[in-house]
């Protein structure tokens, strides 16, 4: 994959936009995620297994926001020919890059460039929205995860990971500490750090882990509970 060093945020900008899944954002994607989100290649490497062990004959598996296709690729690896891997994201740079790189894989995949709260969801035994959900405005959450909900086949699954925030101010405020240690540790400098954060706000909203839980028990998954967490940064199974 490419790997490209993301300086994007390096120089000052003296005029900063809000970030968007733009041609320079792709070229920079894997090295951008890798050095900014703790525990993201555990949680793309075990979503390739939880799939491997929910995905079910003849059935779909969504990546939602699929990026570049890692978790799709993932996924593959451990489903073969058992079911069909749709992935989602609503940036055209994201999906020609993402075609290219998933074009010699076994598993049938289909890609759509379109907005997940639009696409059509059927016939599903996996889901995936890592760290996609967090970039949906949140009044279109509680509707898309229940379209999943009812999509999913009984014994189905949903990987849930995102950003998230704190109800205590303390842990709050330790854990978004101890994540920019992790990005200073990753080479990235106080400019490109202050700078990313800038044109983020607003654009990645987070939420607390009790609200995803709640969402995802009124949606009417029978079983949640997080499975991997590091600093401000969680991933959720839900199972229908
Ligand atoms: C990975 N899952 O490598 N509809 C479709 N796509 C969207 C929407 C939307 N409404 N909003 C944002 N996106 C990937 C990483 S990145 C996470 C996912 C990050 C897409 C957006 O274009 C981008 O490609 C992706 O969601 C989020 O595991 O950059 O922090």
């Amino acid at each position: 994959m490419n790997q490209k060093r993301d300086t994007l945020y390096a120089q000052q900008h003296p005029q900063l936009g809000r970030f968007a899944f733009d041609e320079q954002v792709v070229e920079v994607f894997p090295d951008m995620i890798q050095r900014s989100v703790p525990g993201y290649s555990t949680i793309i490497a075990m979503t390739g297994v939880m799939a491997g062990r929910y995905a079910q004959e003849n059935s779909h598996c969504y990546d939602l926001g699929c990026s570049l296709g890692a978790s799709s690729l993932a996924m593959a690896r451990h489903i073969g020919r058992r079911a069909k891997i749709i992935g989602v994201d609503n940036s055209d740079p994201m999906i020609a890059r993402c075609t290219e790189l998933l074009a010699d894989i076994d598993t049938e995949t289909e890609l759509r460039c379109e907005s997940i709260q639009d696409t059509a969801l059927s016939n599903a035994s996996v889901a995936v929205l890592n760290f996609t959900l967090q970039f949906v405005p949140e009044a279109d959450r509680p509707a898309l995860i229940r379209r999943i909900a009812d999509a999913m086949l009984p014994g189905g699954i949903l990987v849930l990971s995102e950003k998230i925030c704190f109800p205590d101010a303390h842990l709050q405020s330790l854990n978004e500490e101890l994540h920019l240690e992790f990005k200073r540790a990753n080479g990235y400098s106080e400019l490109e750090i202050a700078q990313k954060r800038s044109a983020i706000e607003n654009v990645l909203v987070p939420e607390t882990i009790a609200t995803h839980r709640q969402r995802l028990l009124e949606a009417g998954f029978k079983s949640v509970d997080v499975w991997f967490q590091c600093f401000n940064f969680a991933s959720m199974v839900a199972i229908k």
